[in-house]
């Protein structure tokens, strides 16, 4: 009798279990829909119910809940973009490019997913597809507010990555307007990745000049206008460029001529990944220079550097490691008359 209600207790807790577990399951499957009800039918939590029935395949769900997410927020690119998504997986080419046509009108959403999309397998070979992605005449008017563009510079080559740093740097040609400098750090020949640095003339758009890398140096990381260093009365120019060995430059703002090369001896830190103006640090009546290095990922030795160099003859500012050291020994290959980092 005994051995019974314990037999009876085990099926009894097995049935209580299975009854759980399937509630569970059926509580799980309505988890999306439930989720976007209680959010009070938003547009976001329709579009993200949408986004995870696209992710399961099921296609007429996504269409649903996209549907419904424009009901509330009717002038979303993201799903104009996801329907047509929905419609090219559920095989129906017209209703797909309705959609993304729709999407790409707005000039608010990045086309180019288009060609990573599984789902759009079927529709590359049509010509509609190729007119999607953009083109020239896209970038012709990038913003969407009503502005006047003063002043516009373009890189050489894609993948210069120009623009990286464009900062102010004083009048250097004397028609009393501010000029400018800029920076693409990975430009260079066949990948070489020396990086350049572009000053301009801000009152007549003119280039002034520009200044090289060595390959791998990806000059321009770093790049601000330092103040007149030269007491020439002109404001000049600092980059840097810390991928290679690390290396850092004061240009002169009149015509781009090297008056102070430092480059890192050292291995364990990215020497020039920032640099920066410090004024006038020591009173000498000469802008000064400070760069930033700071200790590479996994090199537990080093806390990093802030190195200070004296804008008037490049030397270390006192008290800091490597300074009152004979040149030669703080000196890496430095390519003009300076010393570098130690
Ligand atoms: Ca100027
Ligand atoms: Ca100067
Ligand atoms: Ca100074």
């Amino acid at each position: 009798m005994r051995a019974y209600r314990i037999v009876a207790c085990i099926f009894q807790r097995a049935i209580t279990a299975a009854v759980s577990f399937g509630l569970l399951w059926i509580a799980a499957g309505g988890l999306l829909a439930a989720s976007a009800h209680a959010k009070q039918r938003s547009a976001a939590a329709w579009r993200a119910q949408g986004t995870a029935e696209l992710r399961l395949h099921r296609f007429d769900g996504a269409i649903a809940a996209f549907q419904h997410s424009l009901e509330l927020q009717p002038d979303s690119p993201r799903v104009f973009y996801s329907m047509g998504v929905a419609y090219a997986g559920n095989h129906d080419p017209v209703r797909a490019f309705e959609w993304l046509e729709r999407a790409s009108a707005t000039h608010r959403f990045d086309m180019t997913e288009i060609t990573e999309e599984a789902n759009f397998a079927a529709l590359r070979a049509d010509p509609r597809f190729a007119k999607l992605l953009p083109g020239a005449a896209d970038f012709e008017h990038p913003f969407v507010e009503d502005v006047k563009i003063i002043r516009e510079w373009r890189g050489e080559a894609s993948g210069d990555q120009f623009g990286w740093i464009a900062r102010k740097v004083g009048d250097v040609d004397g028609d009393g307007v501010t000029d400018i400098v800029v920076s693409a750090p990975t430009h260079g020949e066949r990948g070489s990745k020396t990086g350049r640095v572009y000053v301009y003339s801000v009152g007549s758009g003119r280039l002034l000049w520009t200044a090289d890398g060595r390959p791998g140096d990806e000059l321009g990381t770093g790049v601000e206008g330092v103040g007149d260093t030269n007491g020439d009365g002109i404001p000049d120019v600092a980059a840097s460029g810390p991928a290679g060995s690390g290396v850092a430059y004061i240009y002169s703002g009149r015509n781009g001529r090297v008056l102070h090369a430092f480059r890192s001896g050292r291995t364990d830190e990215l020497f020039g990944n920032h640099i920066s103006g410090a004024g006038d640090v020591d009173g000498d009546g000469n802008s000064d220079l400070i760069v930033g290095a700071p200790g590479k990922e996994g090199e537990a030795k080093t806390a990093g550097h802030a190195y200070i160099y004296s804008g008037r003859d490049g030397a270390l500012h006192p008290g800091q490691p490597g300074a009152g050291l004979p040149a030669r020994d703080r000196a890496g290959p430095a390519e003009s008359t300076r010393l570098a980092a130690r």
